[in-house]
């Protein structure tokens, strides 16, 4: 189904360990973390260094094979798994995962694309050092992909996103040639900012092998407290109380609807309601310093204070040990797997600004509710980025294919309803494959044509992931 030559001359490059052709041993290439997308490939080939990786590139663009970079296989729209043609190539970086370098004094660690984050966290403790990108798959999940969606989570209200947290990226180009790009300067302003087009490109214009990120100081004091809200407009209320009073203290503020709640207690062993009442919407509210003995206790309970006082909270809890901390982070970051058991999860990433939010989600749910009467919506996220997961499981007792057959209808509910508040229909998640074919719709016309442009200068044979974010043709 391939180029016969393929195989010996891959196998050439990365010696027989860097190959993987029988299909048991591709099956996790091949299926997303969630099994929502699979595809067939030709091979999965594993580099182990930067080398490899370009002289891999080069040789499918001499035979014309279409190239997939895959790292810790987590996304959530599909933007690492081939198509169903059988003939293109994945190219996991599960091999590159070294920390080249850790640098205290610069606060700056470079490392490479495979580098799983969870690991990148620790070497950064390890100097008492923050990496401060922070989310749900950071066991799996790799820096390579992080970077190439542009990864989010929960730490992006005080630190941002990866296109805020990288110095420089190494790449290789579609044509096989390197970027040596690992620089580790705050300013440099020589030109245009190369490294920028490659995060958020989810592999489309090359495949990045190695990155320098920003390091900050090491937090020494946190504070964490679940509040129970009347709505999801105090949400937006309560944020601003604590925004006001702390900061830059305010290092996490996550926002959940009742439903994504019960669907945790449900799933999640030994999860537990932390109020004897039902609310519906919660919010976990999390202050931390650099300053060991920060008494932000006291701070929290102030905003907490001033919240009950303008009737923005119900009931709140503060966590009183480390361990309730986790417990109360992994409440929040059960969400997404929870949903997993409850029949297909329609997903819907999405940006309004915050203002818009409360609005956005009553006109929302209520036009889901007329199309599909009994749906059951599951809304939670950053607000503070304006970002809500807002995600569809269809009502109890219904079928899986019927709730799945209506997925482009339901989105396109979804979607119109953003663009009505001047949203964006993806957050942070990218668009892969699950929005490639409707980004049209939702984008500038002269946008996309300036986007063609730069995939067509970087990737004029188009072997580099497509069908990913632009839609093919
Ligand atoms: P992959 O899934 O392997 O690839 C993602 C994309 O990047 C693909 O298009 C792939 O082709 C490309 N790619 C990967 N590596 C490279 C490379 N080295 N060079 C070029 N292209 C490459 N995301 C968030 O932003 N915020 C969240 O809060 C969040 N929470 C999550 C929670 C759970 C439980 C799960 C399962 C996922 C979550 N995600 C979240 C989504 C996902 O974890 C992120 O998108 C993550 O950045 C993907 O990293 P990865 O290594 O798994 O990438
Ligand atoms: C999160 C995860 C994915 C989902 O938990 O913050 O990014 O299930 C999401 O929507
Ligand atoms: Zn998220």
């Amino acid at each position: 189904v391939t180029h016969p030559d393929l195989p010996t001359r891959l196998r050439g490059v990365v010696g027989d360990g860097g190959l993987v052709t029988d299909p048991e041993g591709m099956r996790g290439y091949l299926t997303d973390w969630r099994g929502a997308y699979s595809g067939t490939a030709a091979l999965v080939v594993r580099p182990g260094s930067t080398a490899e990786v370009a002289a891999v590139v080069r040789i499918c663009r001499e035979l014309g094979v279409a190239l997939v970079p895959q790292g810790g296989n987590t996304g959530l729209c599909g933007g690492a798994v081939p198509d169903s043609s059988g003939r293109q190539v994945v190219l996991s970086l599960d091999r590159m995962r070294r920390i080249r370098a850790v640098d205290p004094v610069n606060q700056t660690i470079t490392v490479e694309a495979g580098a799983v984050l969870q690991t990148v966290q620790e070497a950064a403790a390890a100097v008492g050092r923050l990496f401060p990108l922070s989310l749900g798959a950071e066991g799996s999940c790799t820096i390579g992909g992080n970077l190439s969606t542009n990864a989010g989570g929960t730490g992006v209200l005080r630190y941002g996103t990866m296109r805020d947290l990288t110095l420089g990226l190494e790449v290789v180009l579609p044509d096989g040639e390197v970027w040596h790009g690992l620089r580790g300067l705050r300013k440099d302003n020589t030109g245009y900012d190369l490294k920028q087009l490659f995060i958020g490109a989810e592999g489309t214009l090359g495949v990045i092998t190695a990155a320098v990120l920003k390091l900050f100081p090491a937090v020494r004091s946190r504070a964490t407290a679940w509040v129970a809200l009347p709505s999801g407009g105090a949400a937006v209320e309560l944020i601003g109380v604590f925004q006001e009073l702390c900061g830059d203290r305010l290092t996490g503020f996550e926002v959940m609807s009742r439903q994504s709640v019960d669907f945790v207690l449900r799933h999640q062993s030994g999860a537990r309601d932390l109020f004897a009442a039902v609310h519906p919407w919660y919010a976990l509210v999390e202050l931390s310093d650099t300053l060991p003995d920060a008494a932000l206790d006291e701070l929290l309970e102030r905003g907490l204070a001033e919240a009950f006082d303008r009737s923005a909270a119900e009931d709140a809890v503060v966590a009183s040990s480390p361990s309730q901390v986790a417990g109360l982070w992994a409440l929040r970051e059960g969400i997404s797997e929870a949903q997993n058991y409850e029949g297909p999860s329609l997903k819907h990433d999405v940006t309004v600004p915050i203002s818009s939010i409360a609005a956005f989600v009553e006109a929302t749910d209520r036009a889901l509710g007329d199309a599909v009467p009994g749906i059951r919506i599951v809304t939670y996220g950053h607000i503070g980025d304006g970002n809500l997961h807002y995600n569809l499981s269809k009502p109890e007792g219904s079928e899986d294919a019927d709730f799945r057959a209506r997925a482009d209808e339901l989105a396109r509910i979804v979607y119109d309803s953003t663009r009505s508040f001047d949203g964006s229909i993806s957050a942070e998640h990218g668009l892969g494959q699950s929005k490639a074919g409707i980004i049209a719709d939702y984008k500038d016309a002269y946008e996309l044509q300036l986007m063609r442009g730069v995939k067509e200068l970087f990737d004029p044979a188009g072997l580099m992931n497509p069908g990913k974010v632009l839609p093919l043709g």
